[in-house]
């Protein structure tokens, strides 16, 4: 199956944290990794009167496995513990969030997994760079990619020149 993840990191050197995860996937014998966006800084979503946070480095990179949606989350749920996630509060900084964006075209509801995710639409950090792999896919459930990051703003958001410099 043709999957599409999102990255995301605001500690502990984002970029880096972004690709030792993408080294691991690239690594692992049940993942081919097909394609990666640039990274892209974009200004913390946060909650509002929520502290401030650092600023995001987001991406989204495109998967083919033979593992079903839950297996891959599993797996991409191990990635980032290996990388010192703690799950604390709901929105909170992070040193890697790895999400479950596409998983072909199937539509998935339970408990622990939503796909197609439930934030893309209103996620500018999600929509450009999956657009830069993606480019005219359908979203289930939400139509053309291509229109929805047409209308999408950029606000808080711009492409890094170079992957590994901040
Ligand atoms: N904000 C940005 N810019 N990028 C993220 O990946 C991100 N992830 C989150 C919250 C806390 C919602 N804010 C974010 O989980």
């Amino acid at each position: 199956m043709i999957c599409y993840i999102s990255l995301g990191s605001n500690l502990d050197d984002p970029p880096t944290q972004l690709q030792t995860a993408l080294d691991k996937i690239n690594n692992d014998p049940q993942l081919q990794l097909l394609n990666t966006s640039g990274f892209y800084r974009s200004k913390a979503l946060t909650l509002v009167d929520a502290p401030p946070q650092n600023d995001y480095v987001n991406a989204a990179a495109m998967l083919e496995t033979a593992l079903s949606a839950q297996q891959l989350l599993q797996k991409l749920n191990k990635i980032e513990r290996s990388q010192g996630r703690q799950r604390k509060q709901k929105w909170a900084a992070r040193t890697l969030d790895l999400d479950v964006l596409l998983y072909g075209e199937l539509q998935i509801q339970t408990e622990n997994l939503v796909i197609p995710h439930l934030q893309i639409k209103y996620r500018n950090f999600v929509i450009h760079p999956l657009f830069e792999i993606a480019g005219t896919i359908d979203i289930p459930g939400l139509g053309d990619l291509a229109a929805l990051a047409e209308k999408t703003s950029w606000d808080g958001l711009q492409k890094m020149q170079v992957p590994l410099s901040e």
